[in-house]
């Protein structure tokens, strides 16, 4: 071969390398506090949302807007597309291909579960859908519906889906953002219970602010609870925007976004009543109560937002007849009671201010894992506050302890956060776009890192 020629391959090579290269970020690093260090693994995503370990120890993410579904490997960044879904409908805030899971029997039967909203007719919906992984094609294939005409709109869709111990598979559901901006004169439905009438012609409008359990088909377990006289997909009642939901052993976690206080750390049991929108947090009386602005006269011209008007009927959390809700584990913030959410130096974006983290994710740091001090603990994903928020559990692993301890914050939202199987790196995937706090802790529009997988890696003993 001649010199020439050998010179051409060598290019024709070199050009075939930077095509099958990802886009990296140049593995920039972020700063980050010892003993972690911080890296940018991968960016130019957009809006990814769900993330889970897949085959081959690969990162398999949703991208939110993109209608996609890739597999990232964290080691060198090299990504993959699984599954494009053009059917997906998305929004700019909140719809869009979210949560994914493996069946549990995946390395047998290679099912994987995604939600996301959709289309039908003119009416925007919501679904669960089934695909089968191709080893070989490394493809998405033969999808299935397992549970199609959830409702859906453009705020709060909750979207997170995980298989129990029991083999059953659970997803949150939001409600929509009922009885707050630009959807406030909708009634919120937390606490509607479907009736017989409509399971039976599977009308699933009452599943907005409920945790749903169903079977790996889409079918309604029959140890269900039984809520109202009437067995649903129903599991648990009363959540605003359910973001987080995670089994460890047993004990399924949730988080979900409170109003201008408290969100929420919860334990689910079955039937178990969660309270929104009569209650965020503690049944305290502190800095909310429930205005139905669905009741209220004229309620699309009356200006303001929920903030606790004086001259608008309210129920106070305490008046709330039902004393069987179940309370959070933790809240994080109870804002002072007498706290004038408007009255903030950070203007427009006054809810920036507020004491709330917009808890995104959460996953479990184990007992035994290699850094100490994390042991036993949830970690939270924040999207105000771009960090990561650790709550120390109980010993029975039923109770938070202690204070939440923040940890890598940077100038973006964090979607979610999940643990690497060694224990050893934290990773963590960023919106492209939205609201959040600055390193200094200001209002921040422009993301630092936006629609990327970050990676925090603990360099520790
Ligand atoms: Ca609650
Ligand atoms: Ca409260």
């Amino acid at each position: 071969m001649s010199f020439k020629w050998r010179m051409i391959l060598r290019s024709l090579a070199f050009l075939a390398i930077l095509a099958a290269s990802p886009l990296l970020a140049a593995g920039e690093e972020i700063p980050t506090a010892e003993p972690f260090v911080g890296r940018v693994v991968i960016d130019g995503l957009e809006s990814p949302w769900g993330m889970i370990w897949g085959p081959e120890d690969k990162l398999w993410i949703t991208e939110r807007q993109g209608k996609r579904v890739i597999a990232v490997d964290p080691a060198t960044g090299q990504k993959e597309t699984l599954l494009e879904a053009p059917e997906v409908k998305i929004g700019p805030q909140h719809e869009g291909i979210l949560g994914l899971a493996l069946a549990p029997d995946f390395a047998s039967s290679n099912l994987v579960y995604l939600n996301y909203t959709y289309m039908d007719g003119e009416a925007e919906k919501h679904k669960i859908a089934r695909y089968k992984y191709d080893k070989e094609t490394k493809k998405l294939g033969e999808p299935k519906d397992i549970l199609t005409g959830v409702p859906a709109g453009n705020d709060h869709q909750g979207g997170r889906l995980a298989f129990g111990p029991d083999g059953s598979l659970y997803f949150s559901k939001g409600e929509l953002g009922h009885n707050q901006g630009g959807n406030r004169c909708k009634p919120n439905e937390a606490q509607r219970l479907p009736t017989a009438k409509e399971v039976a012609a599977k009308d699933w409008s009452a599943y907005v602010g409920k945790v749903l359990r169903l079977t790996p088909d889409g079918e309604i377990p029959t140890d269900n609870p039984v809520l109202g006289g009437v067995k649903s997909h129903v599991y648990t009642v009363g959540h605003r925007n359910p973001q987080g939901l995670l089994f460890v052993g047993s004990v399924l976690f949730e988080v979900e976004h409170g109003p201008s206080t408290d969100d929420e750390l919860n334990v689910l049991v079955p039937g178990g009543n969660y309270g929104w929108p009569y209650i965020a947090g503690y049944q305290d009386d502190q800095a909310y109560a429930y205005i139905d602005w669905a009741k209220v006269k004229n309620c699309e011209k009356v200006p303001g937002d929920a903030y606790l008007p004086d001259d608008q009927p309210k129920v106070l959390e305490t008046k709330w007849p039902r004393k069987d809700y179940r309370e959070p584990i933790r809240t994080f913030y109870t804002m002072p009671t007498f706290y004038d959410f408007k009255d903030s130096k950070f203007g427009a974006l006054a809810y920036l201010g507020w004491a709330t983290i917009a808890p995104s994710s959460l996953d479990y740091y184990p007992a035994d894992g290699p850094i100490k001090a994390w042991r036993n603990s949830i970690v939270i994903s924040s999207l105000k506050n771009g960090a990561l928020y650790r709550a120390p559990l109980s010993g029975d692993g039923k109770q938070a302890q202690g204070d939440l301890i923040k940890y890598f914050h940077t100038a973006n939202r964090y979607r979610q956060v999940l643990i690497a199987k060694d224990g050893k790196t934290i990773y963590v995937i960023t919106d492209n776009a939205g609201n959040g706090l600055d390193e200094n802790g200001l209002p921040n529009q422009t993301m630092k890192n936006p629609g990327s997988l970050l990676a925090f890696e603990y360099k520790g003993e």
